[in-house]
């Protein structure tokens, strides 16, 4: 890349014009997905914002801590999570949507309902609201039912913020299949049946990487613009990798195929190089370097958590969306991780995603191992 005529480019791609264009493709298409995609872009750079001022702000910590001035202090994965929601809900139209909404749904409750949020919302003013503690959806008013299903973990990797490493946002987004007849199905679906998906970085930089199904780019903000400009267009994951990313204090808990990967990663009989180990445990920072320059991450089952650790709708779908948009793979060790029907909201799964041959190799060991049992 030529950088000095990069600075000094004045033809900007952002992201909403990259949407814009794209919408443009489809001429059915009436401007809704791109309103739904500006609201969550706004999300991102307020928790951009915050995150880069969660120490000064005091940010960082538990919920329910005061200030000195006796003000209740928000945890940042608790403001995300409101931030959201918000973003989300005023997607919708505005006014009445929070009205209906908030007769569903006390405020308060709703920014304390966790982390893990999973959100309906339709952009003519319909949502329903499930959080990761409670079991059950919050459906509102079926007449002003709209078109989108948001699935999204605001702030993933929460417990690497009090140390400033980097974290992210998780969405996806499923076109609702019958607008007059929503159940919790709309969203049980395979991850293949998702529209759109992507994650926000907030690292060194604040990098937005986006698949609406036709490649993935990355948009990365400007600061002094507060724009997402394309900075990474048409992303491939190189086809092998030299780094494997997985949390190897669970080795003696793995089964037999991950045990024989990551030993054969560590150890390899065949000439190779052994490939370097990057783990960061925010999923969101390592499966970027794994897009960028290939390899593989994996969170696997293990003897004590047998469905793994990672969230099926929001983490390990948008993530195996973006790799094969990308030209990698995602497995869970029995199928194509975008094939899996869930059967409830926070269900998880073990995932192995990444470089095309990479995920090759594990999908062998597991083919392997059933062959004999
Ligand atoms: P936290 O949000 O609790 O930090 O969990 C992050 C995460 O869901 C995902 O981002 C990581 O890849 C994974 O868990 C790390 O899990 P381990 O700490 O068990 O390695």
């Amino acid at each position: 890349m030529d950088h000095e005529a990069e600075a000094h480019r004045t033809d900007l791609m952002t992201i909403t014009r990259y949407v814009l264009n794209e919408q443009s493709r489809h001429q059915e298409s009436r401007g809704d997905f791109t309103i739904l995609l500006s609201h969550i872009v706004l999300g991102c750079k307020f928790v951009c914002s915050a995150v880069n001022k969660a120490g000064l702000a005091k940010l960082i910590g538990l919920a329910g801590e005061t200030n000195v001035q006796g003000e209740e202090q928000k945890k940042l994965d608790v403001l995300s999570n409101e931030v959201f929601v918000k973003a989300l809900i005023s997607s919708g139209r505005t006014v009445s949507l929070k009205a209906i909404l908030l007769g569903f749904v006390d405020p308060v409750l709703l920014i304390q309902l966790g982390r893990h949020v999973l959100i309906w919302i339709q952009s003519t003013s319909q949502c329903i609201l499930v959080s990761e503690e409670d079991e059950e959806a919050t459906f509102v008013d079926p007449s002003l039912r709209g078109k989108y299903c948001v699935v999204f973990d605001p702030l993933d990797g929460s417990s690497n913020i009090d140390c400033g490493v980097s974290i992210g946002t998780i969405f996806g987004v499923y076109m609702v299949k019958d607008k007059d007849n929503v159940t919790l199905d709309e969203v049980l679906q395979p991850g293949k049946n998702m529209l759109a998906a992507g994650y926000c970085m907030y690292g060194s930089s604040c990098t937005l990487v986006l698949s609406t199904g036709s490649g993935v780019n990355g948009f990365t903000l400007d600061p002094s613009l507060g724009e997402f400009i394309l900075t990474h267009p048409d992303i491939k994951i190189p086809k092998k990798g030299k780094i494997y990313s997985v949390n190897e204090g669970n080795a003696k808990n793995w089964d037999g195929p991950t045990t024989k990967y990551v030993e054969k990663c560590k150890f390899p009989k065949d000439g190779d190089s052994p490939k370097s180990l990057r783990y960061i445990g925010s999923m969101v920072a390592d499966v970027h370097r794994t897009l960028l320059y290939g390899g593989i991450f994996l969170y696997p089952a293990d003897k004590k958590s047998p469905n793994g650790k990672l969230r099926v709708l929001y983490e390990v779908f948008p993530m195996s969306f973006l790799m094969e948009q990308a030209g990698g793979q995602a497995f869970t060790g029995k199928q194509r991780a975008l094939d899996l029907v869930p059967t409830k909201i926070h269900q998880r799964s073990p995932i192995f995603l990444g470089s095309y041959d990479e995920v090759e190799e594990i999908k062998a060991l597991y083919a392997a191992e059933e062959n004999t049992a």
